[in-house]
């Protein structure tokens, strides 16, 4: 088993859904945590409550992991006893609208392929040769059903999940040649912020999605990331797909009511 205490681990998208849980599971096993994300203010309220519930140390970080320069100079400038990053957790990432491909919106592509691709590679760059050069560490990037699965209207977002699920095999592929492992956790339904941000801000409509049906939990999602980092060096969840009990996939699901 990999113990998490005193380990180093950096979360992207710690301020809400996923990132949060995992944020909360790993400070709560004695994890040392860099949260970053672009809502500053939440990730120093985090930081107080996790650092004062689990008596670990917690790092906010403001970061707009579509901004090169700032992810370049974020993880360039962390503190000396912040640089040696045990796990990478690539969770921050975004859905924007649910349009036809022919109508859809140039903003929201551009969004979700500069965060959910670009944003991702650029963190990765930065982290990876930090492992590499200890021969240790774990990058676990969260995909989704929808990087197995296309659904109609999630044309890019589904083009960019699947993009993380071809630079995990190319990361892992990669990396074979040291003890640094990669792993890609893939939820299906889960209630967080997803939807409110697709919809850009219109809750109705959000809570539409999750209506009939109970979807995942992000503490569920924190779960199968802890699983994942704390396998022995020599066991590597190479994927991972979860999904309620009630979704046989992206397309088929059981809601009632
Ligand atoms: P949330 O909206 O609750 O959380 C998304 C997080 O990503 C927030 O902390 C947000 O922080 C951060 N984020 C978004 N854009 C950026 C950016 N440019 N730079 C830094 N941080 C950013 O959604 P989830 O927790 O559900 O989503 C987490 C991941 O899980 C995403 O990659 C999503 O695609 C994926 N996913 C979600 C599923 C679901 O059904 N919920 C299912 C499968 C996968 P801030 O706004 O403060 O920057
Ligand atoms: C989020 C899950 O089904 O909306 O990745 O694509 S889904």
């Amino acid at each position: 088993m990999m113990k998490i205490k005193d380990k180093i681990i950096f979360i992207t998208g710690a301020s809400s859904g996923f990132g949060l849980a995992c944020a909360e599971l790993f400070a709560k096993k004695g994890g040392k945590l860099i949260i970053a994300a672009r809502r500053i203010e939440r990730l120093k309220q985090i930081a107080g409550t996790l650092k004062s519930k689990y008596k670990t140390e917690v790092l906010p970080v403001e970061l707009d992991i579509r901004k090169k320069s700032m992810v370049v100079s974020a993880v360039k400038n962390l503190p000396a006893k912040w640089k040696n990053i045990d796990v990478l957790v690539n969770n921050a990432g975004l859905s924007r609208g649910l349009d036809k491909l022919h109508e859809g919106k140039f903003q929201d592509w551009d969004e979700m392929i500069d965060t959910n691709v670009k944003g991702l590679l650029y963190v990765s760059r930065m982290v990876i040769p930090i492992m590499v050069k200890r021969n240790s560490g774990h990058v676990i990037n969260i995909g989704s059903i929808a990087g197995h699965e296309v659904y109609p209207k999630g044309n890019v977002y589904c083009a960019t999940k699947h993009a993380v699920g071809a630079l995990t095999k190319g990361m892992r592929m990669d990396l074979v040649d040291t003890d640094v492992r990669v792993t890609t956790i893939d939820p299906g339904l889960a209630e967080t912020e997803f939807s409110i941000v697709r919809f850009r801000g219109n809750k109705n409509k959000a809570k539409d999605v999750y209506k009939g049906i109970e979807s995942l939990t992000a503490s569920d999602v924190a779960d199968a990331v802890y699983y994942a980092a704390t396998r022995r060096l020599n066991f590597v969840i190479a994927e991972m797909i979860i999904q309620p009990n009630h979704q046989a996939s992206a397309m088929v699901a059981h809601k009632t009511g």
